[in-house]
């Protein structure tokens, strides 16, 4: 499989696929920008930092590497749900292409950086999950900027209601030290409060668990970190709601592929559809989510 992968889809010095942890397929993509790893697995992007920088993403030491099961941290891929589905059942949290393997659709330089193009469409398991037929596309750009786009496309003939989210996880110094920007007077659905409607004062900032869905915004937020010197610009199209989260301490314990002390260096900053940004997609039709970061000095 790796060697087909790399006669169809390698790019000379800048892309190429490997076997990695527990023999799973990853592309390792190296460019003067930027290097990244993304796991064909849930398309499931580990690592992105620009050339002599930190890393950008949070990664958990103790993620699970496993056909079954979401690796922890990264970015995440939650889709056609986020959170837990309205019906019961066995349907998995936030969804279940981040469970499965992608195809590679296409590799190209643009002027951008390196771009990469996955799918995944539905199958008879997937259907008798969520009965709805779909291709999604997942197009990312490594470059001075990561560029993540998810498309969903309706190939079904009845009309489709979709949640997701781009569940990034974000490498900080220190999450008690650092404040997002960009959600002042927003109001958002705390996940730790049933779900009760809050208004943000001021800047984000991390002091216990934070678990928030803010709505009815299409801000960018930044994450400034000054210990580290850097800000992370976060751009979003095609959403309307984002999601901040931090496990903190308690719940970091309660998640055996998350280390008791990994809530330190990392805050999620998740371009969603959720609670009331779900979309209705009709059939043929096609719903865009894009998140782009761009690291800068702070
Ligand atoms: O995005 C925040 C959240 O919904 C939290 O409630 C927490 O459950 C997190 O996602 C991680 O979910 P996971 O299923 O990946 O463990």
């Amino acid at each position: 499989m790796i060697a087909q992968l790399n006669a169809t889809h390698a790019l000379a010095d800048r892309l190429f696929f490997a076997s990695g942890p527990n023999k799973m397929p990853v592309v390792r993509i190296r460019n003067s920008h930027a290097s990244a790893e993304i796991h064909l697995h849930g398309a499931h992007l580990t690592d992105y930092q620009r050339q002599g920088e930190k890393p950008v993403l949070w990664m958990s030491r103790e993620a699970y590497f496993e056909a079954s099961k979401p690796i922890r941290g990264g970015v995440p891929i939650c889709w056609p749900w986020f959170g837990m589905p309205k019906e019961s059942g066995e349907r998995p949290q936030h969804g279940f292409v981040r469970n499965r393997q992608w195809s590679v659709e296409r590799t190209r330089d643009t002027e951008e950086g390196t771009e990469i193009t996955f799918s995944i469409g539905s199958t008879p398991d997937s259907i008798a999950l969520w009965p709805h037929r779909f291709k999604l596309t997942y197009q990312l750009t490594i470059g001075r900027s990561l560029k993540m786009e998810l498309s969903f496309q309706n190939t079904g003939d009845k009309p489709a209601e979709v949640g997701a989210a781009l569940h990034t996880y974000f490498a900080v110094s220190d999450a008690a030290e650092i404040r997002v920007t960009g959600l002042d007077h927003r109001q958002y659905l705390d996940q730790l409060d049933g779900l009760s409607t809050k208004v943000q004062v001021g800047d984000v900032t991390i002091a216990e668990e934070v678990d928030r869905i803010y709505i009815d915004t299409e801000d960018e937020c930044v994450i400034h970190d000054p210990a580290w010197n850097r800000r992370l610009r976060v751009a979003k199209e095609g959403s309307r709601s984002t999601v901040v989260w931090n496990p903190w301490i308690e719940k970091s314990k309660r998640m055996p592929d998350f280390p008791d002390d990994g809530y330190h260096g990392m805050v999620c900053i998740e371009t969603t559809n959720a609670a009331g940004d779900t979309r209705l997609i009709q059939p043929g039709d096609t719903h865009r989510l894009m998140q782009s970061v761009t690291p800068e000095p702070a």
